[in-house]
């Protein structure tokens, strides 16, 4: 009996749930490893961190795009430059002070920043960043460092960043 006859036996009817779920089961394998590479295929642009002193704080901006059909969250970030290395977002807070509307810029510690699936997200001054706490060396202009970005879905993606008056240029 050849192999080609065995196969066409096992094709009996009762058999055929058995064969599917076992494609479909090759299928789902074969596709899941583009399901957790959340960060392998954003696209940063833009990036860059002000320069600060040690044991001062410094921000890092850049532009965030998410060409996948997944949206990715970002969870974290990792660096050996300073003590400590959170996403922020920067908010508008306003408050009655003595009878009067008083508008003040505060920043908070966020666990969660969804890029969604298409889009671009923007880290900005006077709005998201990822802030760098307690600096363990200065940070000047023209030198770079590296970071690592860390997502939901346990991808992560390692970024070179300059040190920058501003948005670098080109
Ligand atoms: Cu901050």
């Amino acid at each position: 009996m050849t192999t080609m006859t065995a196969f066409l036996r096992m094709a009996d009817a009762r058999w055929l749930p058995v064969m599917a779920a076992l494609v479909m089961g090759m299928v789902l394998m074969s596709w899941a490893p583009v399901a957790a590479n959340g960060l392998d295929q954003v696209i940063v642009e833009g990036v860059w961190a002000r320069p600060a002193g040690a044991g001062e704080n410094s921000a890092i901006y850049f532009a965030i795009t998410n060409p996948g059909a997944e949206d990715v969250e970002l969870i974290g970030v990792e660096t050996d430059v300073a003590n400590i290395a959170e996403i922020h977002e920067t908010v508008m807070h306003m408050e009655m002070v003595e009878g009067r509307i008083s508008q003040e810029m505060h920043m908070h510690h966020i666990h969660s920043l969804l890029v969604p699936a298409g889009e671009t997200v923007k880290l900005q001054p006077g709005g998201l960043h990822l802030m760098l706490i307690g600096l363990k060396h200065d940070l000047e202009v023209g030198q770079t460092f590296m970071v690592r970005l860390l997502a939901a879905d346990g991808s992560a993606l390692n970024l070179e960043v300059p040190v920058s008056q501003g948005e670098p240029r080109g």
